[in-house]
C-alpha cells in the first residue's frame, strides 16, 4: 500500500536548514521519487530521428567545421526527455551520426566507454581498431570496445555516414569516462575478420598465451543478413527472426554493457516485443517499419533511428507487404542482466 508521506514543507524551515548545513537530507519527502510504486520513472521519451532531416545538417557540418576542429564530426541524437545537453538517448545509451568526408582523417584515440558503429551510407571509409583495418559498408557493425585504439580514414569519393552507439552516459555517470590520444596505428596480422568471420568455426589457440577480450571487431552485414534469411526460410513458424552479435570465443554479448542485434521482419509481419526493463534503440538497415512505442507510432524508413524506454512493449510492423525489412537493435540488456535488475514483464 502506498500512503502519503510527510513533505519537506511540513518540517520547520530552520530544522531543514540545520540539516542542510551538515550535508544531511531527510529521506521521506523524496522516498517515493527515488522508489516509485511498481514501475520506474523513465526520462527516456519515445523519440524518432528521421535520417532525411539529419543528413543535410550533417553535410552542412562538413562545410562549417573542418575535421581538425571536430576530431569526430558528429550530430548527437539526444533524447528530449533527458534534456538535450545531456546528449543521451536513454539512461545508458548515446547515439551519434558521424560524417567523414573523402580524404579526411579522424585521429587515433582510445577511451573507457565502449562504442560500436553501424554503417549507414557510403563506401571507401574504414576504421582501424586495435591494429585491424575494418572496411565500412552499409549495415556493417564495427566494435570499438573499451580501451582499444581507433581512428577513422576515408579513401573513397563520397561522404560516409555512420551511427555511433556508445555506453557513454553510463560510464560518464560512473565518473569513469576519459580518453587518451595516440599515434596513427600500424596494421598487424591477427585480423579478426580472417579468424572469426566464418560461422561455427573459430581458430584453435595452440600456442597463444593470452586471449583477446574482444576477438571479433567487424560483423559484415552480408553475413548477418544471410543468417537471418536462412533462419526465416528454415522455419516459417519462427516468430522473431533475430540474431545477437556475440563474442565468438565466449558466446557472450559482443560488448559488456550494451547488446546488439539484427532483426528481420517478414513481408507484412507485425511483431510485439514484450515489455522488458532495458531501453532499446531501433535503426532501419533495409526496408520500412512502423514502431508502436507507448503512445507514439513512428514510421521509420531506411536509415531512420528511434528509441523506446524500458518496461514498455514495442510493436514493430513491416510496412512492406512484398519484401522483408531489417532492423539493427541496440539495448541495455547486458547491463541489466549483469546488475540483476533485468525483467521481462511480458
Ligand atoms: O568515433 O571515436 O560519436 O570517440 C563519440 C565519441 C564517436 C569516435 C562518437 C567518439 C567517437
Amino acid at each position: 500500500m502506498t500512503h502519503e508521506l510527510g513533505r519537506l514543507e511540513d518540517l520547520p524551515k530552520d530544522y531543514v536548514q540545520d540539516l542542510r548545513d551538515l550535508n544531511l537530507v531527510p529521506l521521506w519527502p523524496s522516498l517515493r521519487g527515488v522508489l516509485p510504486p511498481t514501475i520506474p520513472t523513465r526520462q527516456t521519451k519515445p523519440t524518432h530521428w528521421p535520417y532525411s532531416s539529419i543528413k543535410p545538417l550533417l553535410l552542412k557540418a562538413g562545410e562549417l567545421t573542418p575535421i581538425e576542429k571536430a576530431e569526430r564530426r558528429v550530430l548527437v541524437l539526444a533524447n528530449p526527455g533527458h534534456g538535450l545537453d545531456k546528449m543521451q538517448a536513454s539512461a545508458a545509451m548515446y547515439l551519434g551520426m558521424q560524417l567523414l568526408m573523402p580524404g579526411e582523417w579522424a585521429p587515433s584515440h582510445r577511451h573507457t566507454p565502449n562504442a560500436v558503429r553501424m554503417i549507414v551510407e557510403g563506401e571507401g571509409a574504414y576504421t582501424t581498431v586495435d591494429g585491424e583495418k575494418c572496411p565500412m559498408s552499409r549495415g556493417d557493425l564495427i566494435l570499438t570496445p573499451t580501451g582499444l585504439w581507433h581512428e577513422h580514414g576515408h579513401d573513397g569519393t563520397d561522404p560516409v555516414i555512420w551511427l555511433d552507439v556508445l555506453d557513454l552516459p553510463l560510464v560518464y555517470y560512473m565518473e569513469a569516462s576519459y580518453h587518451v590520444n595516440g599515434e596513427r596505428q600500424t596494421i598487424h596480422p591477427g585480423q579478426s575478420q580472417q579468424q572469426y568471420g566464418h560461422g561455427g568455426v573459430a581458430p584453435t589457440k595452440v600456442f597463444e598465451r593470452s586471449k583477446k577480450a574482444y576477438p571479433m571487431l567487424r560483423y559484415a552485414w552480408t553475413d548477418a543478413k544471410a543468417a537471418l534469411q536462412a533462419m526465416a526460410s528454415d522455419d516459417p513458424s519462427l516468430q522473431a527472426v533475430q540474431v545477437t552479435y556475440i563474442n565468438p570465443e565466449t558466446g557472450a554479448d559482443a560488448e559488456n554493457i550494451l547488446g546488439f542485434y539484427a532483426l528481420m521482419l517478414r513481408p507484412g509481419q507485425s511483431l510485439r516485443l514484450p515489455a522488458r526493463s532495458p531501453a532499446q534503440v531501433f535503426h532501419v538497415i533495409e526496408g520500412a517499419v512502423q514502431a508502436q512505442i507507448v503512445d507514439h507510432q513512428f514510421k521509420l524508413v531506411e536509415a531512420d533511428t528511434c528509441c523506446a524506454p524500458g518496461y514498455e512493449a514495442v510493436t514493430l510492423t513491416n510496412l512492406h507487404a512484398d519484401k522483408a525489412s531489417f532492423l539493427f537493435i541496440a539495448d541495455e540488456s547486458p547491463l541489466h542482466r549483469k546488475l540483476g535488475v533485468y525483467e521481462n514483464r511480458g
